[in-house]
């Protein structure tokens, strides 16, 4: 794989994310088909591109300066490019391991968690990915039925902790062994002592640290 730098430089980011901001979806997907077909590795492309400008979106709503509207546009069309790079995500050889990656009860924040599944995927694994909002209880009667080496759990909003610290409970009652990823922007305004005391508990900030903790598992 190139370098994102190479690739994805300062002018085309400002361009994609004006884009996003205006609403021009057909321009975006331009901009990601091209980053693609010049060899930009999908967890560069999912960081420094989708990620970065979803911060962008986030600080700009959060000052009053773009329309709840306008975000959930932006939201929308981020959402719908991430299926662009599926024919290689899927493209490699299978691990046999299994992954389930989840959003707690209250928790629509949930594209951080699909890129998340995606890069199990793209490391052979199946990423089974259930989305924003899952009950613990259903999360887990899916955790008996696929048997997955590893759970994932994403935390957005601090204010849901004891709904993700309820999940952990969930899951640790039946499977007192299994390996749990939690990450999510919630874990910069704390609540990390609190998960970390479950045990067997790992916190990944980010898709390089996930990347790097599948190539040693
Ligand atoms: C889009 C968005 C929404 C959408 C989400 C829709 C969707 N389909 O996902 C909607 C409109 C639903 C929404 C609602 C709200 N939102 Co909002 N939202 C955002 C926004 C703009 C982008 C989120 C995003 O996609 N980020 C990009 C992804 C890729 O980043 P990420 O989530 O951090 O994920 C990465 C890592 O954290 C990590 N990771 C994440 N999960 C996991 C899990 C595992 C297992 C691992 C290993 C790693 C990992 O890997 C990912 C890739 O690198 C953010 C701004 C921001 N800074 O992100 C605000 C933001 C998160 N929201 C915020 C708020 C306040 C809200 C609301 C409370 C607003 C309101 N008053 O209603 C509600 C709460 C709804 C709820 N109960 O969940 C605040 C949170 C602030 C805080 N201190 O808690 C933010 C930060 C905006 C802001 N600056 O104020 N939001």
């Amino acid at each position: 794989m190139k370098s994102a730098d190479s690739m994805l430089n300062e002018e085309l980011y400002q361009e994609y994310l004006k884009a996003l901001l205006a609403g021009r979806h057909k321009e975006c997907r331009e901009k990601v088909q091209m980053l693609i077909h010049k060899g930009m590795g999908i967890k560069d492309l999912y960081t420094d591109l989708f990620q970065r400008s979803m911060y962008e979106v986030g600080e700009l709503w959060e000052n009053n300066r773009i329309t709840v509207a306008r975000e959930h546009l932006a939201t929308s069309i981020t959402d719908s490019l991430l299926n662009l790079v599926y024919p290689s995500l899927f493209a490699t050889a299978r691990t046999g391991k299994k992954a389930v990656v989840s959003c707690s009860v209250n928790e629509y924040h949930q594209i951080g968690a699909k890129m998340v599944a995606d890069i199990f995927e793209l490391h052979g694994w199946d990423g089974h990915f259930l989305g924003a909002n899952t009950p613990a209880e259903d999360m887990v009667r899916f955790i008996h039925e696929v048997k997955p080496h590893v759970v994932g759990l994403s935390l957005s909003l601090l204010s849901n902790l004891d709904r993700l610290k309820h999940h952990i409970e969930v899951i640790r009652a039946d499977f007192p062994q299994m390996d749990l990823l939690v990450g999510g922007q919630a874990f910069r305004w704390g609540g990390l002592e609190a998960v970390r005391s479950y045990g067997g508990t790992q916190y990944i900030p980010n898709l390089e640290r996930l990347e790097t903790t599948l190539a040693e598992a």
